[in-house]
């Protein structure tokens, strides 16, 4: 863990040598969360605003589980609840690049946050427009921001495509979506790449440094009702609500024969927090943005090599095995009980 002490020490020498890249590395993690709030998005967010070891620079908000407008509402919520009206948030894209935006109240209740009226938020909007809130971050702070995607990944693409320059100035971005064993919206697809894959093809060929947090991985973060009744000792309003949402998705997992709800969202926050939470192995992934049957899988090279074909008389013939460059840290394995403590350990009491 790093601690304060060390970021005293390290302003002597290094700072001088190595300036702000030295400071950051003792400093909390600057962070950017693209939400689609959402149930899992609203634990996310108190995740990281109860952690000392984040920065949380802004809060930009995509269409995803809900339209753009009742997400920017709800991420107005959750952030007045845990009383933190200092940090930006803002509105973004109002619909995917390229098909129609699918929104998810089935899941995640007919406002987003598991039918919890929320007071009227205290915090007013940021109105800067979200892909751009996120340029100006990278620019202020060069090498230092990490982008946490956990919703669709519109607002990336278009805060990249505009500006190609963040790809070598972010520190990384840590994306929750896809999966290298199957889908949650059917056989192949993640709901987040699922809802913008061309968006999700932008992110994940743009030559950043990207950590995939899929589903595959997050399912194992399984929050049981022995886990909830813990969190339900303890009280706060923010405490409160997540005993309220948990309550809420895993009734609605139990119906569907789970017992109980991944932390899907959390487990990208809790990856922003301490990697050691995952192991990850290199891979090159692409977005399927056709496919009769997987638009919106997330296509791994376990291997990182493909054949060569090449013309022999009237075929081909293979000539040969290529490498290809893993553009990803795919998330493998979790520590999920520790993960799981550590994020009730987080919100209890607050
Ligand atoms: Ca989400």
């Amino acid at each position: 863990m790093r601690g304060p002490a060390i970021g005293v020490a390290v302003l002597t020498m290094a700072s001088l040598t190595t300036g702000a890249n030295a400071l950051s590395a003792a400093a909390p993690a600057k962070i950017i969360i693209d939400t689609d709030p959402g149930t899992d998005d609203a634990l996310a967010i108190l995740l990281a605003l109860n952690s000392p070891e984040l920065d949380v620079k802004a809060i930009t908000v995509v269409p995803g589980n809900v339209t753009a407008r009742q997400g920017l509402q709800n991420a107005l919520q959750v952030v007045s609840l845990a009383g933190r009206c200092d940090i930006p948030v803002a509105g973004g894209a109002q619909h995917p690049l390229t098909q129609k935006l699918v929104t998810a109240e089935f899941w995640h209740g007919r406002n987003g946050l598991a039918n919890i009226e929320l007071p009227p938020p205290q915090c007013a909007a940021d109105p800067r427009f979200g892909p751009d809130l996120i340029i100006a971050a990278v620019h202020q702070y060069p090498h230092q921001i990490t982008l946490v995607a956990i919703g669709p990944e519109t607002n990336l693409a278009l805060a990249v495509s505009k500006d190609p320059s963040l790809a070598s100035l972010v520190k990384e971005v840590i994306v929750m979506g896809g999966s290298l064993s199957g889908g949650n919206v059917n056989a192949a697809a993640e709901a987040n790449i699922y809802g913008d894959p061309e968006a999700a093809q932008i992110v994940f060929k743009a030559g950043w440094p990207l950590t995939m947090v899929g589903l595959d991985v997050c399912n194992r973060t399984l929050l049981t009702p022995a886990h909830l009744a813990q969190l339900a000792k303890t009280h706060g309003p923010e405490n409160d609500f997540a005993v309220q949402v948990l309550q809420f998705i895993i009734d609605l997992a139990r119906r569907y024969g789970y017992n109980g709800t991944a932390l899907y969202d959390p487990l990208a926050l809790g990856v922003a927090i301490d990697r050691s939470f995952v192991k990850t192995e290199d891979m090159r992934v692409d977005i399927e943005t056709r496919g009769e049957f997987t638009r919106g899988e997330t296509v791994a090279n376990r291997s990182n090599t493909v054949e060569r074909n090449v013309p022999h008389g009237d075929r081909l013939w293979i000539a040969g095995v290529d490498r290809v460059r893993p553009n990803v840290r795919v998330a493998r394995e979790v520590e999920s009980e520790r993960f799981i403590e550590f994020f009730i350990s987080r919100i209890a009491g607050r």
